[in-house]
């Protein structure tokens, strides 16, 4: 009996090694049941593409199966065809996304309308996420969370409108990157806005995150007349819950949320800040009372509490609260353009919007 069980084992190792390449597929879906038996039924080097139209699923599409970085799965749209995913037939308090997987690429699909988060990546190691986007949910647009959180990417993200009406508010980020570690995690050319809580908010994230090119604003207003509103409105939310982590914020701006442009929000790690804007927050542009940032070239203008609030243990240089720094004029202060539509390869509209044409200082919005 062992024997014939050691044969079959042989059998199955070599079925499975001679069936990778059809398993490598490229899926075509163009219904809801077909798309989330694709999700669930992926293997490494699966492809799924998703034809023109907005689906409907009432269950979370969701996966365990890994790819590998050779080999890893695809969900994509079909061409250049616009495909959204609803959540609005889903039960309450469900997700419409969740993978707790390595090695996948998701790209072009808009998550709307969720009843609670939109996309968690759980404990995912290498997956890309490229010009997605998440709006309207019930929580966080989109989620990277758990240990063993490595190596994802996060480009040309738009998230935007999310609100967590069970708690007034105080929940929703356009990303959350939250309880959890890992490193050589990415978020580059995000554009988060009007959530009710913060646009992205590191909370309880115990290893370094890099953010970059990536505008924040509009967040943390109460724009659902909740007469409880409770929304923290932090443009970029770097920490919290004790942990000490040098996140690393280069190139990006916060303008209009309710709150601080850039905190620590307790985070007393080494974050490294350079070349960002913050104007027209409600508090302070960048609030580092308590920990040991590094403020580089840095431009604030017309916050609400200040420019700066940072403490003993702060480095600041070149930023323009800095001595002999001056403050260079913004060509534009009319917002209006970076609602726009992004290039055909998923980069932030071009805007005049709070540049300077500086070399040395700020964002250089793009
Ligand atoms: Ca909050
Ligand atoms: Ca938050």
């Amino acid at each position: 009996m062992r024997n014939v069980l050691a044969a079959s084992a042989v059998a199955a190792v070599g079925a499975v090694l001679l069936a990778a390449p059809a398993s490598a597929a490229t899926v075509v879906v163009s219904n809801v049941t077909d798309l989330s038996n694709a999700i669930k039924n992926a293997t490494a080097g699966t492809v799924i593409q998703v034809r023109a139209g907005t689906y409907y699923p009432t269950a979370t599409l969701q996966s365990t199966a890994n790819g590998t970085s050779s080999a890893p799965v695809t969900l994509t749209a079909y061409g250049s065809e616009v495909v959204k995913i609803s959540g609005s037939s889903l039960p309450s308090g469900s997700w419409i996304f969740k993978l707790t997987a390595d090695y996948w690429n998701v790209s072009n699909i808009t998550f709307q309308d969720s009843p609670d988060s939109a996309v968690v990546c759980q404990s995912c190691t290498g997956t890309n996420w490229n010009n997605i986007k998440t709006i309207n949910g019930g929580d966080s647009g989109f989620t990277l969370t758990g240990a063993d959180t490595i190596n994802n990417t996060v480009k040309n993200i738009d998230s935007y409108g999310h609100y967590d009406a069970a708690e007034h508010g105080e929940n929703a980020d356009g990303i959350a990157v939250k309880y959890g570690s890992g490193t050589g995690n990415l978020i580059t050319g995000a554009r988060l806005y009007n959530n009710s809580d913060d646009g992205i908010d590191l909370w309880s994230f115990s290893s370094p995150v890099t953010i970059e090119h990536t505008w924040s604003f509009g967040n943390g207003k109460n724009r659902w007349s909740d007469s409880a509103f409770a929304g923290d409105g932090n443009g970029y939310k770097l920490g919290g819950d004790g942990e000490t982590v040098a996140h690393v914020v280069n190139n990006s701006a916060a303008w209009d949320n309710a709150g601080n442009g850039f905190t620590e929000n307790s985070n007393k790690g080494a974050i490294v800040i350079n070349r960002t804007t913050a104007y027209a927050n409600g508090s302070w542009g960048y609030y580092f009372a308590t920990g040991a940032a590094k403020l580089g070239k840095n431009l604030a203008v017309s916050n609400g509490s200040g420019l700066v609030n940072k403490g003993s243990s702060v480095t600041s240089s070149g930023n323009n609260w800095d001595s002999g720094i001056s403050t260079p004029s913004f060509i534009s202060t009319n917002a209006t353009t970076t609602y726009n539509a992004r290039s055909s390869s998923g980069t932030l509209p071009a805007t005049t919007f709070l540049t300077t044409g500086s070399s040395t200082i700020g964002a250089t919005m793009n």
